[in-house]
């Protein structure tokens, strides 16, 4: 009996049938390897968009074929659910931050079920559920204990539309923040901080034992920790104060003319002379106000005050004046510089401008630099001038060149030394919002900061606040939650009010899903050191250096707790390319226009204004209205076809265009499948449940189709292993569908052979369809849990190939010839084809030329 393909029904019937028969589990079997597949997890927001279907279909492909080649697969997904869109819609709306998260998370599992994707959802986190929470508290209060978390003062960067403090990796280039885009202004708090800054060298050298990631994250990750080698040397101020500074560029000490501190500098108030104290004053309260990023914007008019006081340069002992401007942040190196303005740029800016003297200390070959004519810093290359002992030396980081030569010899002063600096800061973790772990401290007036012991974790979020949108967190104005006993003595105290980032939450999802359920621990370290690494992790771009290097700082301290044996979390990483999809815009409106009123895709034209429109492809977004959504998708052709058409489209790591056209033509390649299989099933099912053992003589037809077979099996598994070309695995899946087709021996069990691997190999693509057909075959068991085929290298040997035969290089036909048939072989065979007979009848040859393997060209006369 033929049945029609009907993904509807099957794909809702192999949903449950998994679920029931808990297929998708990951098993804890010693015997076997171990496999961890994760997808980055998705905040909450409600619904599926094409970009989480792409990604979660990438890892569930590569999942399936572990699982099918053998290993136990660990392949989890959670909820990355705490964050401010569920505080603003509680704000908008009135709904509870809880309420709106739950109920989004619901919603999408639901779509995220309907794509078929071998989940183990026993092993489901929500970031934002208490027994989820109350280890990343207890976390806190680990690296509390290892010094790895602590309070500071700080200079913030304030969102003022979302209230909030951001760390400066969320406020980008132009100084808005990430999230809102508000200008982001500067504000002085008391902060919790998490120490990244201690493995900064670690985290930059463990790149190295990431040979499968991208090499432009690594790139990113390693200009982000900005390592600047070069050497602090200590000055001395007029009253003995030692004032060390971190240069790149030791060799120009003997060029340092002035020296600039940074207006938050602890002495600048000491160094200040009476009658420069007004000037002081008001020059540090203006720069309060200001980014980093303004501050030290290259083309910016240099400002400055100076102290009144000198400092003794220690290599010659010159005294030089002591400026401040705000160029020099207090946050990197030591906040002070010396400042060499032949040499640097921002230095020579200032020096103009303040008439302060420009000495040169590298003179270029062939040149004759003068301090007072210069017109711009010389940073390049030349030998060293007026600097004592390195006079002479060819200026350079290389080996034997002056900044090395300059580090040996303030070594042997006693007067510096080498040095590293990173861009690197530490991680700014407190938020003054509500939706967000509470940091699990107290506050007493008699001990300090105290942590919440860890019989008494998790500090629950309450859940009766008001969420007025004013400024603060909402936390600090419930007094009854405020207010407690001081855990270490019992005085009053108050807890801490700041939630953390929610970076912390997903920068240890990926540990806990190798112990989910543990009420009692973390997570029992035996387990997560089975699991762990993730040996493919799959997710954006735009995580590229946060949530990754979080991540891994987060593991490396967990290390160092004696918790985790490795020292990377994830072995290898994919970052899936965006889906994008036709954009079109009216150039004159600068509005975009959704496709659905394009009337004619050929001629499109604005249907408001009749203005043509500009088409583009562009990421898919609400504001383009060029979305396509998955639900759409699903009902119209099911999730193997959307999961095929993804898959096929483009290879994981490049963009991907929407097409309807061929989403449709996976479609149809999958009614094509159904057919072969359900016409091999008719034509007898004893063939189809158990295919007879293979003749030994095998006909040409049956031979070239188990090549094929073969071949296909060969193709799908390097294509699926090693990098992910999952587009060209499709198209090897439609070449043996069609030599299946086309075969002319569908009788033989080499064609039984073939239906099956066909089956098999289409189980990690099209999971629904194949088990369907799996089972309509008559074979036990889900083929999901099947071996994955092994490619019979004898089957791959082509022992017949196909001779071209040319009259006078004229392509006339083809004959098959044995495959190990030498020169002279094929020019007998070549002779004696009844092509060559035909064409050469009365003629006579003149030449022969073989080529071997391929044909036979004859050259005749007459
Ligand atoms: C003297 C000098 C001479 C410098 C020269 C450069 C060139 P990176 O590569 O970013 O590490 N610097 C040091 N601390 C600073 C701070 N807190 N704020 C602003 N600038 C600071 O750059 C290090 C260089 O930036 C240091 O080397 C110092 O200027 C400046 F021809 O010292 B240099
Ligand atoms: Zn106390």
């Amino acid at each position: 009996m033929e049945s029609r393909y009907n993904p509807a029904e099957i794909e809702a019937k192999w949903q449950k049938t998994w679920a029931e028969q808990g297929v998708d589990r990951a098993v804890e079997d010693p015997g076997k390897p171990k496999f961890y597949a994760l997808s980055m997890f998705p905040y909450p927001s409600g619904n599926l968009h094409m970009g989480h279907v792409r990604n979660y279909t990438i890892t569930d492909v590569i999942g399936r074929v572990r699982r099918m080649q053998g290993y136990r697969v660990l392949h989890p997904m959670g909820w990355d659910a705490f964050g401010l869109p569920a505080e603003n819609a509680a704000i908008d709306r009135g709904i509870h931050p809880a309420k709106w998260t739950y109920q989004n998370i619901a919603q999408m599992k639901e779509q995220l079920k309907q794509l078929g994707l071998a989940y183990d959802w026993g092993r489901e986190v929500a970031t934002c559920s208490p027994d989820y929470y109350k280890w990343t508290q207890w976390i806190f209060v680990q690296f509390l204990q290892m010094g790895l978390a602590y309070q500071k003062e700080a200079a913030v960067n304030w969102d003022p539309i979302d209230q909030t403090v951001l760390a400066n990796e969320q406020v980008d280039s132009e100084g808005r923040s990430w999230r809102s885009g508000a200008m982001v202004e500067r504000k002085l708090l008391r902060q919790w901080f998490l120490k990244i800054t201690h493995y900064a060298e670690e985290l930059l050298n463990d790149l190295d034992k990431l040979p499968g990631w991208p090499e432009r994250v690594k790139l990113m990750q390693e200009n982000w920790i900005g390592k600047s080698t070069g050497a602090q040397v200590v000055f001395t101020t007029e009253a003995g104060d030692e004032l060390p500074i971190f240069t790149t560029r030791p060799d120009t000490l003997w060029g340092a003319t002035f020296m600039v501190l940074s207006p938050e500098h602890p002495l600048v108030e000491k160094l200040t002379t009476p009658t420069q104290a007004a000037a002081i004053q008001a020059y540090q309260k203006e720069a309060a106000g200001k980014s980093d990023i303004d501050r030290t914007a290259e083309d910016k008019e240099k400002t400055g005050v100076w102290t009144g006081s000198y400092a003794i340069n220690p290599v010659n002992g010159e005294n030089i004046p002591i400026w401040i401007a705000d160029y020099v942040l207090m946050g990197y190196g030591t906040g002070a510089i010396m400042a060499v303005p032949a040499h640097d740029q921002r230095d020579f800016a200032f020096a103009r401008k303040f008439n302060l003297p420009v000495k040169v200390v590298v003179q270029p070959e062939g040149e004759a630099l003068d301090g007072d004519t210069m017109t711009a810093a010389w940073p390049g290359e030349g030998h060293m001038v007026n600097s004592g002992p390195l006079d002479g030396t060819p200026a350079g980081k290389s080996e034997g060149q002056s900044v090395g030569v300059a580090i040996a010899w303030l070594e042997a002063q006693g007067k510096g030394k080498g040095e590293a600096n990173y861009r690197l800061r530490d991680w700014l973790i407190s938020r003054q919002r509500y939706w967000g772990v509470p940091i699990p401290v107290i506050h007493c007036p008699s001990c300090g900061a105290v942590p919440v012991p860890d019989d008494q974790l998790p500090v629950l979020l309450p859940e009766d606040v008001e969420f007025s949108g004013r400024g603060g967190s909402p936390l600090a104005r419930l007094e009854h939650w405020v207010n407690v006993p001081c855990p270490s003595c019992g005085e009053a105290a108050k807890r801490e009010t700041d939630t953390m980032d929610t970076f912390i939450d997903s920068s240890w999802y990926f540990l806990r899903y190798a112990d989910a359920c543990n009420e009692g621990q973390v997570f029992d370290p035996v387990k997560v050191n089975d699991w762990l690494p993730v040996d493919q992790y799959v997710g954006g771009i735009e995580h590229a250096i946060l949530h990754l290097l979080y991540s891994r700082f987060v593991t490396k301290g967990l290390r160092d707790r004696g918790l985790l044996n490795f020292d990377e979390p994830f072995n290898r990483l994919l970052t899936q390319g965006m889906v994008q999809n036709t954009a079109y815009k009216n150039p004159k409106t600068g509005k975009y226009v959704a496709s659905a009123d394009v009337a004619d895709p050929q001629n499109p034209v604005d249907p408001a204004t009749g203005d043509p429109l500009e088409v583009f492809y562009e990421k898919m977004s609400k504001s383009k209205y060029n979305g396509v959504d998955p639900k759409d998708v699903l009902a119209k052709y099911g999730a193997d076809t959307a999961r095929m058409f993804i898959l096929f489209k483009a290879p994981p790591e490049k963009d991907l265009e929407w097409d309807d056209a061929d989403v449709e033509g996976q479609f149809r390649f999958l009614n094509r499948v159904w057919r072969s299989v359900t016409e091999f099933i008719g034509a007898g099912s004893a063939n189809a449940q158990a295919p007879v053992p293979l003749p030994e003589g095998l006909s040409k037809a049956e031979k070239d189709l188990r090549r094929a077979i073969h071949i296909a099996i060969k193709e799908v598994t390097e294509d699926v292993e090693g990098e992910y070309q999952f587009n060209t695995a499709v198209s090897e899946l439609m070449k043996l569908n069609n030599a299946l087709s086309d075969a002319s021996c569908k009788d033989s069990p080499v064609y039984a052979e073939g239906i099956e691997t066909l089956v098999k190999l289409l189980a990690p693509f099209a999971p629904h369809a194949a088990d369907e057909l799996w089972q309509q075959m008559g074979q036990a068991g889900s083929v999901h849990q099947q071996p994955w085929p092994q490619a019979d290298p004898n089957a791959l040997i082509a022992d017949e190939i196909t001779l071209v035969i040319q009259i006078m290089g004229k392509t006339r036909g083809t004959i098959e010839v044995p495959a190990d048939s030498d020169k002279a072989a094929l020019e007998q065979y070549a002779r004696e084809s009844e092509v060559a007979k035909r064409h050469i009848e009365g003629k006579e040859i003149k030449k022969v030329i073989v080529v071997p393997g391929k044909l036979v060209n004859f050259v005749v006369a007459g």
